[in-house]
C-alpha cells in the first residue's frame, strides 16, 4: 500500500487525520486477515507550496518540514496511527526520481522545456482510466491543482513536470539531469516503485489527489513498467470546517495538536473520525467530537465492567462491518449495541477483555 504523504507545513489538521486513520483501518483489516503488510508514504518536504509558507513565515523551508514532520509523527503517535515500514522524503528520493527520468528519458517519454523536463501523459495508453474526467476537465484540474496547463511551448497543455531546473533562491540539486529538483508526481511514483515493486494493491491519499497527482503518478510508472501501477486506487473523502474544504491556502484548520493540548483525548478524535464512513466528504464539528467522547466514556465504563455479555458475535461484526469498504461507523454500532446488551447472570469474566483487544487492533482505539 503507498498511500501519499504529507507537504510539511500546516499539518496535522482534521483532514490529513481522517485520510491517515482511514488507511490505519485498512492496514489493520489486512493484518488481521493475515496479511502481511507492506506500507510505504512519502513526505513532499520540497515543492512549491512548502517553499511559499516558508518565505511567507520567514522561516528556512528545512526547519519547517523538520518541524512539521515531526509533529506529524506525534500526532500520528496519539491517534494510534501504525506507521509506515517505509516513510521516505522527496529530498532523499532525489537519486530514486533521477533513475526513473533517465529511465524515461529511455522510452522516449520526455522532452525539455527551458531546462525543465516534461512527461509526455498520453504515451500511456490508459490515461485518464483512473480519474474517469474528460479533457476538459482534466485542463480545468490541473490548473487548480499544480499544474501548468498554459505554458507555452508544451506539446501537450496535460503533460507535466517531471525536473524543475534551477530557480533563483530556491533550493536545487546537481544531478545527471541537470541543476534542479523533482517535479511532484514521480516524487511518488519512484518511491512507490523502489519500495514497493512493479505494481502496488492500493495507491490512497484523499480525493483532492484523484486527478491530477494519481491519474498522473500512475500514467508515469505504466509508461515505465508497462503493467498496471495499482490494483486500486483508493481516495477518502474532504473533511471541512462550516462547510468549506478544510485546507492551508483558506486557513480554517483545525489541529490533532492543539486539539490534544487543549486536553482533548486522541481516542476521542480518533472515535470522531471513525463516526462517518471515509469515503464521505464532510465537516468536523464540534458537536461530532463532544458525542464521540460520549461514546468513549460508555466504552470505558461497560469494558471495565468485572463480566459482560458474550463478545465473539460482536467482534465478528466489527470485521465484517470493515471488510464491507471499512464501514467504520457499522463497526462502532457493533460496539455500541455490545454495551447496551442488558447484562445478566450467565456474563463471563473474559468478555470484556476480548472486546477491548478487538476495538485496540481493529479499530485503533486504546480503552
Ligand atoms: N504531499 C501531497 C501528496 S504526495 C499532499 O497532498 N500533501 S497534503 O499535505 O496536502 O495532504 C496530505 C494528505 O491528506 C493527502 O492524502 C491529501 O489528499 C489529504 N488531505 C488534504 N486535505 C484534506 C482534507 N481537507 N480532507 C481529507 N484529506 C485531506
Ligand atoms: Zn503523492
Amino acid at each position: 500500500m503507498y498511500v501519499c504523504g504529507i507537504t510539511p507545513y500546516d499539518a496535522t489538521h482534521m483532514g490529513h487525520a481522517a485520510t491517515y486513520v482511514a488507511f490505519d483501518l485498512l492496514n489493520r483489516i489486512w493484518r488481521d486477515s493475515g496479511h502481511e503488510v507492506r506500507y510505504v508514504q512519502n513526505i513532499t518536504d520540497v515543492d512549491d507550496p512548502l517553499l511559499i509558507r516558508a518565505k511567507e513565515r520567514g522561516e528556512d523551508w528545512q526547519d519547517l518540514a523538520e518541524r512539521q514532520v515531526a509533529l506529524f509523527r506525534e500526532d500520528m503517535t496519539a491517534l494510534r496511527v501504525i506507521p509506515p515500514d517505509h516513510y521516505i522524503g522527496a529530498v532523499e528520493a532525489i537519486p530514486l526520481v533521477v533513475d526513473a527520468v533517465t529511465a524515461l528519458l529511455g522510452r522516449d517519454a520526455v522532452y525539455d522545456l527551458s531546462g525543465d523536463l516534461y512527461f509526455r501523459v498520453h504515451l500511456d495508453p490508459e490515461f485518464g482510466t483512473r480519474s474517469h474526467l474528460d479533457r476538459e476537465e482534466m485542463l480545468a484540474v490541473f490548473a487548480h491543482r499544480g499544474g501548468d496547463p498554459a505554458r507555452v511551448g508544451k506539446e501537450d497543455p496535460l503533460d507535466c513536470l517531471l525536473w524543475q531546473s534551477e530557480r533563483p533562491d530556491e533550493p536545487s540539486w546537481h544531478t545527471s539531469l541537470g541543476s534542479g529538483r523533482p517535479g511532484w508526481h514521480i516524487e511518488c511514483s519512484a518511491i512507490a516503485l523502489h519500495y514497493l515493486g512493479r505494481s502496488v494493491d492500493v495507491q490512497g491519499g484523499g480525493s483532492d489527489l484523484l486527478f491530477p497527482h494519481h491519474e498522473m503518478g500512475a500514467a508515469e510508472a505504466r509508461v515505465l513498467t508497462g503493467e498496471r501501477f495499482a490494483r486500486t486506487f483508493v481516495h477518502a473523502g474532504m473533511v471541512g470546517l462550516d462547510g468549506e474544504k478544510m485546507s492551508k491556502s483558506r486557513g480554517n484548520l483545525v489541529f490533532a495538536s492543539k486539539l490534544r493540548q487543549d486536553g482533548v483525548d486522541p481516542m476521542a478524535i480518533r472515535l470522531a473520525l471513525l463516526a462517518d464512513h471515509y469515503r464521505t466528504n464532510r465537516d468536523w464539528t464540534n458537536e461530532g467530537l463532544t458525542s464521540a467522547q460520549h461514546r468513549l466514556d460508555q466504552w470505558r465504563e461497560q469494558l471495565s465492567r468485572p463480566a459482560g455479555p458474550a463478545a465473539a458475535e460482536t467482534i465478528w461484526k466489527i470485521r465484517a462491518a470493515l471488510a464491507n469498504d471499512l464501514d467504520s461507523p457499522g463497526a462502532l454500532k457493533a460496539v455500541d449495541d455490545w454495551c447496551s446488551l442488558p447484562r445478566t447472570q450467565t456474563d463471563q469474566a473474559s468478555e470484556p477483555g476480548l472486546i477491548s483487544r478487538a476495538i485496540d487492533s481493529l479499530l485503533g482505539v486504546a480503552i
